[in-house]
């Protein structure tokens, strides 16, 4: 997310002072009727130091893009990652903050056009004084967007038009070899909630169709049954995207997990995404005749999986093939 560089309440001010100096210093060497100069000299400061914060303050809440507006992925991400209530409310300090320093502006600006000499130096110096304490009081909001930005800064960028297929399977079954092997060039790697190395999307181009594949270490690879809300949350803001899941199976269980344990996590990830899922059975090429009796039996159950070699890539078409005949969500993501 495209969030502005965000100022600390010091670097707003600094500007505003010194911009108003200039303006100043500026209605001090042209011709004005003496009797009125003073006035217009602090007049031009008191306006021109508003004008810059406030601009500044604009800029940021223009920039910033309407979160309700978002696609719901992005809203669920930034919610989990920042939190949207707390997004808004710091939107909403520089907002309050604008509104004021606008009230002061003309308020000051007009009592000091009314002013005698000496009082107007007087009257400026209090609005600067007004001013410091609005900004200081925002300076959480500006420190809040600070963090925002730099939490939101790698965010997946995600093609909304794109069938989007989610990876599952327990650890080295063999997700991130499939992704190598079925996607072209180098995936691209986000930052996402309760993953260790961040999500990858790989795409796969087809003649009439755009599918990318997304693997997330660390969440779809785990029991979810122990999961808190955080990390449910996190698990469900993909559900806005998936259109299918894309469910591997180590059939020769050198991941160290036995099909029957392999079995109960595809049960979890089927009852929470209600979404077709394309079932693989992977690493094909490690096979024993002892397993492939073993097999049978899940064979039946799961309704003839997709028996791949990620690894050597056999059988990896097929997948792209299914890929290619799921029917896209076409609801907002
Ligand atoms: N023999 C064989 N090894 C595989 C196959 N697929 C993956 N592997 C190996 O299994 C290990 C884990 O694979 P990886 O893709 O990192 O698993 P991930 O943790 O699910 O992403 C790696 O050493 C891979 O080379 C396969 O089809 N056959
Ligand atoms: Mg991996």
């Amino acid at each position: 997310m495209i969030i502005p560089t965000i100022p600390t309440p010091d670097e707003l001010l600094d500007k505003g002072f010194s911009r108003g100096k200039k303006a100043a210093n500026k209605v001090r060497t042209s011709k004005i009727p003496k009797h009125v100069k003073s006035q217009k000299i602090e007049e031009t400061r008191v306006t021109t130091a508003c004008q810059v914060v406030k601009e500044k303050l604009q800029m940021i809440l223009d920039r910033v893009p309407d979160i309700e507006s978002l696609p719901e992925f992005y809203q669920d991400y930034i919610d989990i990652t920042v939190g949207v209530d707390e997004m808004k409310q710091s939107l909403g300090g520089l907002n309050w903050a604008y509104g004021i320093i606008t009230q002061l502006e003309k308020d000051y600006a007009k009592r000091i056009r009314r002013s005698s000499p000496e009082n107007s130096s007087k009257l400026q110096k209090q609005l600067y004084g007004r001013l410091a304490s609005v900004v200081n009081k925002i300076s959480k909001d500006l420190d809040f967007l600070d963090y925002g930005k730099s939490k939101l800064r790698n965010m997946p960028t995600i093609n909304f038009e794109a069938t989007t297929i989610v990876i599952a399977g327990f650890p080295n079954v063999g997700k991130s070899t499939l992704l190598r092997q079925i996607t072209d060039a180098e995936p691209q790697v986000a930052d996402y909630p309760f993953t260790t190395k961040g999500i990858q999307i790989g795409h796969v181009e087809r003649k009439w169709q755009h599918i990318q594949v997304i693997d997330t270490p660390g969440l779809l690879d785990r029991p979810i049954g122990k999961m808190n809300d955080i990390e449910l949350n996190s698990i469900l803001a993909l559900e806005h995207l998936a259109d299918s899941i894309l469910f591997i199976f180590d059939i020769s269980e050198t991941s160290g997990y036995l099909i029957e344990n392999q079995m109960n996590l595809f049960e979890e990830i089927s009852n929470i995404f209600k979404k077709d899922i394309i079932v693989v059975f992977n690493k094909i090429d490690l096979l024993d005749d002892d397993k492939k009796e073993k097999l049978e039996k899940y064979k039946y159950i799961l309704k003839d999986p997709i028996e791949i070699s990620a690894f050597e890539g056999t059988g990896t078409e097929e997948i792209i093939i299914r890929m290619e005949k799921i029917e896209k969500n076409v609801i907002q993501k």
